[in-house]
């Protein structure tokens, strides 16, 4: 249903060009309610050819033909304009990189060339001009993770079942229909840059090395390998021994070694392209090196070696902790930094983005650039396990624009957690960053159409660790919303028209949600105060004896009558000693630590003093309302823009708005009831009064187990 009240709604808001919005409100009554429905399956891809381009190209490949089927099917340029698509090497050019010139695009690869149609195209569709350029990209490896499963279920999947797994008596079979959804698949990995997917879930089941899963896998690597997408599998440690039949699966062990080598060659004999593996050990339960008495670097160094010959490479994920430590934050810094030099040089360190777990703000992992002879890449999470899931609208780019420009200091001002991943700072055989994907089975593959913002920024990010969310949520916009049929085009009006109407006011709302949510979720260094286990709604109080400590709230907040917030400071835990000067001081010292860590760092109390003049509990009562209410404008601004967007969408995303709304409504009163059993201070009497009752709401997450 959508707004009933639309025409009154829409009347109110004119203000100054109450003609233009006559027309507007005209055009929608009558042509509004046929705009062209869209069911986001087309993603950023929509835009058709206006004109008819000639090709030229010297090369005959399935990539270089992709390139000028794309070309001619997307072409938005002059009528009857000639390109030429030429692969020749350029020492400008670095991995599948590309240049754009007068006469057309240069590569040093068939891929290159893909990419370099891509660019392009979209800059042709979003109206920027086509300039002569040269575009590298920042890491050799862009790489998409699904945790998928081999039954068809996705850890923290929140878009229906995976593409590429399904349970029951077809499970193997490969139709027609799953080969079309993985070319769609593979190409809008492509015309963002992304080069891999590793397919299974990192919580791997040894069953994906079996001969019946390899097939499969060589399956889809065929349908991905023409758009340059390389294949890779999460691996279990401990396969040998659960598969191969051996007593152990120490990775010193001369058997073990030998049953992973051929492993690796009979992959690699089905798929001779294969990308590597991704192995999470000793992590979370899973088996991994220490099982055995032996180092992250013997069980990496072992895989990777048996993957050298052929080009593969292992990457090796640092999200290891146990309860035993005082704090989770400070484990993977100090099992990983003394292994740094020991690494062989086709393992890459895969370390989430902040050190405990992908929360909505995190300061970055310290061992990013730490770790100076070792490769070190992100692991960033798109599908939003912490941020609202499939129903909450968080664009995710300005968190891993904030990840990637954070300043290190490890090599001096500048040395960013880009830099100190992308090779500019530390010779590293192999770049890479990963994504831990949000697609599924849904019709629109992300289950909200705005997180297909979040899978196109990981892409744009990964070739380009410089851009900014701005530009990046200014293209997704106008590739996927922008007026494609004459009737569309006609309700939009002029381009500026369409700018300011819905470009603008959309950019906007995309830009401020990530804040919103932090806002409303856990403001000023608050982290995890999620509700069991399913890190959607909030759960201060949740704290089960059977439940290990680190996986509960109050491990976290540390919330009693004298104050709220972990301290780890010097005097604390010590975590702040694991960041490099002047960064160590200035998180140690609450005057000086960003107010946006303050709970992550320090121990406070309920009265100390803001930068603002208040107090801290009621900075954490106008952060929890500030983001309801910003939630509350987000539904305003996307009512309002109800005429430029085809029904299906536009309904989808109001409904799911209103069910952030009341989310985050249950998130500020929650937070604020609960916290305020230690503050003892009143809810300053500006801020609209909870509206949910504490007890209700600790019974039903209760129920939730
Ligand atoms: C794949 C968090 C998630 C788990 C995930 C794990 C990881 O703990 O909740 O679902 O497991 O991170 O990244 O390995």
């Amino acid at each position: 249903m959508r707004n009933a009240g639309l025409n009154v709604l829409y009347l109110s808001g004119i203000n100054n060009n109450v003609m233009k919005v006559s027309v507007y409100l005209f055009l929608f009554v009558f042509t509004g309610l046929n705009l062209h429905a869209e069911d986001g399956h087309d993603l950023w891809l929509r835009n058709k050819s206006s004109g008819h381009v000639n090709v030229e190209c010297s090369g005959n490949s399935p990539t270089l033909s992709i390139a000028i089927q794309e070309l001619q099917q997307g072409w938005q340029g002059a009528d009857n304009a000639k390109v030429v698509l030429i692969v020749k090497k350029d020492k400008s050019i670095k991995y599948d990189g590309f240049k754009i010139s007068r006469d057309g695009i240069q590569a040093n690869t068939d891929l290159g060339i893909l990419y370099g149609v891509y660019e392009l195209l979209r800059h042709q569709q979003t109206g920027e001009s086509v300039e002569v350029m040269i575009s590298n990209p920042s890491y050799e490896v862009r790489v998409l993770n699904h945790w998928d499963n081999p039954d068809g279920t996705i850890e923290r999947g929140y878009a229906g079942h995976s593409i590429f797994w399904r349970k029951g008596d077809s499970s193997l079979v490969v139709t027609e229909s799953d080969k079309l959804l993985w070319q769609q698949y593979a190409r809008a990995n492509a015309s963002v840059g992304i080069n891999g997917s590793v397919l299974n879930n990192v919580n791997a089941s040894p069953l994906m090395l079996t001969k019946e899963y390899l097939e499969k896998v060589k399956a889809i690597a065929e349908v991905l390998r023409p758009y340059g997408i390389k294949t890779y599998l999460s691996v279990k440690f401990s396969s040998p021994s659960l598969t191969g039949g051996l007593k152990t699966s120490d990775p010193l062990d001369p058997e073990v070694i030998k049953w992973w080598k051929n492993k690796v060659k009979e992959i690699y004999s089905i798929i001779p392209d294969f990308g590597g593996f991704l192995v999470k050990a000793s992590s979370e339960g899973q088996p991994g090196p220490q099982d055995y008495g032996r180092s992250h670097a013997d069980g990496a160094n072992m895989l990777a070696d048996a993957l050298k010959p052929f080009g593969g490479i292992v990457m090796w994920r640092a999200f290891v902790y146990s309860p035993n430590d005082k704090d989770r934050a400070r484990q993977a810094y100090i099992e990983f930094v003394p292994l740094d030099g020991q690494f062989h040089d086709n393992v890459i360190i895969q370390v989430k983005n902040g050190p405990v777990d992908f929360q909505p703000r995190e300061p970055f992992s310290p061992l990013f650039g730490a770790m100076k002879k070792t490769s070190v890449m992100a692991e960033l999470q798109i599908t939003q396990e912490y941020l609202g899931q499939s129903v909450h609208l968080v664009f995710l780019a300005t968190m891993w624009e904030e990840c990637l420009q954070s300043d290190t200091y490890q090599e001096g001002t500048g040395s960013t957690v880009a830099r100190c991943t992308d090779g500019s700072i530390y010779p590293q055989k192999h770049t890479a960053i990963a994504g831990v994907a949000n697609t599924g089975l849904d019709t629109n593959w992300c289950g909200h159409h705005f997180a297909q913002a979040n899978w196109y920024a990981f892409g744009r990010l990964a070739w380009n660790n410089g851009l900014t969310s701005e530009k990046i949520a200014d293209e997704w916009i106008k590739l996927t919303f922008s007026p494609v049929t004459p009737q569309q085009k006609e309700t939009a009006g002029s381009s500026s028209d369409w700018a300011e109407h819905f470009l603008i006011p959309v950019k906007q709302m995309m830009l401020q949600s990530r804040e919103a949510a932090i806002n409303y979720m856990m403001p000023l260094g608050f982290h995890h105060l999620f509700a069991a286990n399913e890190h959607y709604g909030p759960g201060p109080w949740w704290a089960p004896k059977r439940v290990r400590q680190d996986w509960t709230p109050p491990y976290y907040h540390r919330a009693d009558t004298t104050g709220v917030g972990f301290d780890r400071t010097r005097s604390g835990s010590d975590a702040v000693s694991q960041y490099h000067e002047p960064l160590g001081s200035q998180f140690n010292d609450p005057q000086t630590c960003p107010e946006e860590y303050l709970l992550w760092f320090h121990h406070l109390p309920w009265d100390y003093k803001m930068k603002s003049g208040r107090t801290l509990w009621d900075e954490i009562c106008y952060h929890y309302d500030t983001g309801l209410q910003q939630v509350r404008g987000f539904q305003k601004t996307w009512d309002k823009v109800e005429p430029f967007v085809d029904p299906e969408r536009f309904t989808h995303v109001q409904s799911k708005l209103r069910s952030q709304c009341i989310n985050a409504q249950v998130w500020k009163d929650a937070c604020l009831l609960y916290f305020q059993q230690f503050s003892r201070k009143p809810i300053p009497y500006d801020i609209e009064r909870p509206v949910y009752d504490l007890d209700e709401m600790i019974k039903t997450d209760m129920r939730r187990l």
